[in-house]
């Protein structure tokens, strides 16, 4: 089995995760400063203050990348350290800080991939009503523009949002992600402002001469708990419309999926006719970001959704407590293939990989094997949508290169191909960095 010519392999991070350096050269706060420093939020307090210090440290990382033969690196760029406020003139500071590891990614042989919004929106636009407000849609083109004023020229691709679901589900309807707001159902708006700011900022990359711009969801097939209820087969397509295709269907649509009878706010209050020309604007590629299916039910009496998450307990498991279904990126590929058919830009898998509990042994080595099977399944998973299903991936980055700040659990979960210290800022390459080296290096298609 083959993969096609130019196929690129490469590691994923996003700027809060990774940089550290949250009151350097200018960077202003963002929700996930504010959210992580508020009591309560993230596990043990923990914050991105410092994270994997990246900010400072690229240079060694960019040498453990080259080390692993990758073809692209796709990184976030900090929306708070290029326009501190969420509008107005750049900050020279911060967008050099992208110039210095731009260049330094080419030096190494590496594609830049850049995603414009990896959740780090900065606080005055939180305060200004966030993803709720159209007009955040707007600054966010405006970002855009300014990044690839600077840095078209030399990125390979260009990220406009990643999984704009989580921000609306994690972040503004259930609380559990920054800016931690509890608006359910009503969270609906900030879909549609995410979209739109994806779209408008996919004509402001443009141009400027950006190449390959794409967008990256974040897919989870829903599975019905009970397969022969009507009841759990409804909640498992009111999942499937509200977390997969309210993000893929204006885009490669151009209109949204049917949310009839799901609860949801009436869209014609905030979707108007010509947004949707916008949002749809071709795309290069499409990003799929995959860990896990859900199981749902039919919603508990008066519950606020319209489904109920339950566990999926016969799967072995990451150290998340993820269930490991490598079949289930094949069946959410074909999915796509099925449902977009003419649309569909070629794919890229933008993140797939696991947290396991890594130590560091006495020996100094990581042995992740448990990682090395995940990677293993899910990329044979997708090598067999490209051979047997015809259908065109054209690269696969995994999530991550560096353990990082994940989220509202802090450092705890270990995510990387390279092990950190905290204390110390060692980078320790885990066996799954040689592993990983070793696919790349052998892949005959190269
Ligand atoms: O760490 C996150 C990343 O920021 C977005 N996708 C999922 C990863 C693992 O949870």
């Amino acid at each position: 089995m083959g993969l096609p010519e130019g196929f690129r392999w490469g590691v994923a991070t996003a700027a809060y995760q990774v940089e550290g350096a949250a009151g350097e050269d200018g960077r202003g706060p963002s929700t996930w400063d504010v959210f992580s420093h508020t009591p309560g939020r993230v596990r043990d307090g923990h914050t991105g203050d410092v994270a994997c210090d990246h900010y400072h440290r690229w240079p060694e990382d960019v040498a453990l990348m080259a080390g692993l033969g990758i073809d692209a690196y796709r990184f976030s760029i900090a929306w708070p350290r290029v326009q501190p406020s969420g509008g107005g003139p750049v900050n020279t500071k911060g967008l050099d800080f992208y110039d210095r590891l731009v260049d330094g990614l080419l030096t190494a042989g590496i594609t830049p991939a850049a995603t414009l919004y990896h959740w780090d929106l900065p606080q005055p636009l939180e305060e200004a009503g966030g993803w709720m407000e159209r007009d955040t849609a707007h600054r966010f083109a405006e970002f855009a523009y300014l990044a690839a004023e600077r840095l078209a020229e030399r990125v390979g691709m260009w990220i406009t949002l990643n999984e704009p679901v989580v921000v609306m589900a994690y972040g503004y309807a259930f609380g559990i992600y920054a800016p931690g707001r509890t608006l359910m159902l009503d969270a609906l708006p900030t879909a549609h402002h995410q979209l739109l700011g994806h779209g408008l900022a996919t004509t402001a990359l443009r141009s400027r001469g950006a190449r390959e711009v794409g967008l990256t969801n974040h897919y989870s097939p829903a599975w019905a708990g009970d397969e022969g209820s009507p009841d759990d087969l409804r909640a498992a397509s009111a999942f499937d419309t509200l977390m997969n295709r309210l993000f893929t269907d204006p885009v490669l649509r151009g209109a949204y999926p049917d949310v009839t009878g799901l609860g949801v706010p009436d869209m014609s209050a905030f979707v108007r006719p010509e947004d949707l020309a916008v949002i749809a604007a071709p795309l290069d590629f499409l990003g799929v970001n995959y860990y896990q299916p859900t199981r749902v039910h039919a919603p508990s009496e008066g519950g606020p959704l319209p489904f109920d998450m339950v566990d999926i307990t016969e799967y072995p498991r990451t150290g998340s407590g993820w269930p490991i279904v490598p079949d289930a990126l094949l069946a959410l590929l074909r999915d796509l293939r099925d449902r977009y058919r003419t649309t569909l830009p070629p794919l890229y898998i933008t993140e797939n990989g696991a947290a396991f509990p890594d130590e560091v042994g006495p020996d100094g080595t990581v042995d992740d094997l448990p990682r090395i099977a995940f990677l293993d399944a899910h990329i044979t998973a997708m090598r067999t949508a490209i051979d047997e299903e015809g259908i065109d991936i054209r690269g696969y980055f995994a999530w991550s290169l560096l353990d990082n700040f994940e989220w509202a659990e802090g450092y705890h979960p270990r995510f990387g191909l390279v092990h950190v210290d905290y204390e110390t800022q060692k980078r320790t390459p885990k066996r799954s960095y040689g592993w990983f080296r070793d696919l790349i290096a052998n892949d005959p298609s190269r």
